[in-house]
C-alpha cells in the first residue's frame, strides 16, 4: 500500500496511477446498507466494478477503514462497505480518522476530498445530495454542492436524487460556480426519471467535457464539474408514479422526525419499500450506466494526457 498524504491507496490504484491507467472513484455510501438494501447493494457493487473494469478502466472505492481514508479497496474488503451504516460525509473525515473508526461509508462529499487529494479526475455515483424541500425551515442542502464547489473533478451522476428540490439545487450549483453538463440531453436528470424539465447545457461525448475541464485547470479555478447522465430509457420508472411516490416519502419523513444524515437514507428505504423493488433495478440500471459514461471520460482524460 501506498499513501497520498493522509489517503491510503490500493496497490492495484498505487499501480494505475504509475502506469497512468484511467481510475474512476467511487463513494461508499451508495453501497452500504444506507444506500441500498442487501443484497441489491452488493449487486450494485459488483456490477459497477465489473462495468469500469470490462471497459478499460480501474475502479478506486474511498472509505474510511481501520482509521484510514482509503482509494481503492480489495474484494476481500468490500463486505465491510456492504455491511457497513455509518455515513461519513467531508466534515466528519477528520474526525473519523482522529478517532480510529473501523468503517465508514463515504458520501459524495467525501469522496470528492479524497479523489482531489488524490489527483483523480473522474468520479461516478448514482445521484448526488442537493438542496432538501422545506430548506428554508430546516436548513438542509447537502455537502455534496460544497465539494463540488471545492474539488477539481468530474462528477457523474443520473443527477441529484428525485426527491430533492431540483429547481433550487440547480440555482445553488449556479451560485457555487460549478458547470453542469447534460450528457446528451438539454434537462437535468432527476435520477428515476430522464428528465426534469429544467434546462442544461448538453454535451455529446467524453471529448467536450475533457475540454471544458481544461478550461477550469486553465483559468485556476477550484470547482469540479457535475455531468447529468440519464436513466437508460427502458428502466424509467413511470413518471406519474414517480412523482406520487416521492410527495409520500417526503410526508412520512416529516411525520416521522427524521432530520440530518438521516433523512437521505430514510426516503431512499421509503421509496424502495413501496415500489417494492421497482425501484431497486432502476437504481443498478442508472449506476452501471453512470459507470460505463465514466469510464469513457477517464479514458478520453488519459488520451490527452
Ligand atoms: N443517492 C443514492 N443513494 C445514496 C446517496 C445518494 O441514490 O446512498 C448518498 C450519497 O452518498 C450522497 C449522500 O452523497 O447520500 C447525500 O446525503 P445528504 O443528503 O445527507 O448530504
Ligand atoms: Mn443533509
Amino acid at each position: 500500500m501506498v499513501h497520498a498524504g493522509k489517503v491510503r491507496f490500493s496497490e492495484e490504484v498505487a499501480d494505475a496511477i504509475s502506469d497512468r491507467l484511467p481510475i474512476v472513484a467511487l463513494e461508499s455510501t451508495v453501497f452500504s446498507t444506507l444506500g441500498l438494501p442487501q443484497p441489491a447493494n452488493s449487486d450494485a457493487l459488483e456490477r459497477c466494478i465489473s462495468t469500469i473494469h470490462d471497459n478499460g478502466a480501474v475502479a478506486a472505492i474511498t472509505a474510511v477503514l481501520d482509521g484510514e481514508a482509503r482509494l481503492g479497496i480489495s474484494s476481500n474488503e468490500w463486505e465491510r462497505i456492504l455491511n457497513c451504516d455509518t455515513k461519513v460525509a467531508s466534515r466528519d473525515l477528520p474526525l473519523s480518522i482522529a478517532e480510529r473508526r473501523e468503517a465508514g461509508a463515504t458520501t459524495v462529499s467525501a469522496s470528492l476530498a479524497i479523489a482531489a487529494a488524490a489527483e483523480i479526475k473522474v468520479f461516478c455515483t448514482g445521484g448526488i445530495g442537493g438542496v432538501h424541500h422545506g430548506y428554508s425551515e430546516t436548513g438542509d442542502l447537502s455537502a455534496d454542492l460544497y465539494a463540488l464547489a471545492r474539488h477539481r473533478v468530474v462528477c457523474v451522476c443520473a443527477g441529484a436524487k428525485a426527491f430533492l428540490d431540483l429547481s433550487r439545487t440547480l440555482e445553488m450549483l449556479e451560485s457555487l460556480g460549478v458547470p453542469v453538463l447534460g450528457w446528451n440531453t438539454n434537462d437535468f436528470p432527476a435520477f428515476y426519471l430522464r428528465s426534469s424539465k429544467l434546462p442544461i447545457p448538453p454535451v455529446r461525448d467524453a471529448a467536450s467535457i475533457v475540454s471544458v475541464f481544461e478550461n477550469v485547470s486553465a483559468l485556476a479555478l477550484p470547482q469540479g464539474i457535475l455531468v447529468g447522465v440519464p436513466i437508460p430509457e427502458e428502466h424509467e420508472l413511470d413518471p406519474e408514479k414517480g412523482w406520487g411516490l416521492i410527495d409520500r416519502a417526503l410526508a412520512e419523513a416529516k411525520e416521522a422526525g427524521v432530520r440530518g444524515p438521516d433523512v437521505t437514507p430514510f426516503i431512499l428505504e421509503t421509496v424502495a419499500k413501496e415500489t417494492q423493488g421497482e425501484s431497486i433495478p432502476a437504481n443498478l440500471a442508472l449506476l452501471e450506466n453512470n459507470a460505463k459514461v465514466a469510464v469513457e471520460i477517464a479514458k478520453e482524460f488519459q488520451r490527452n494526457s
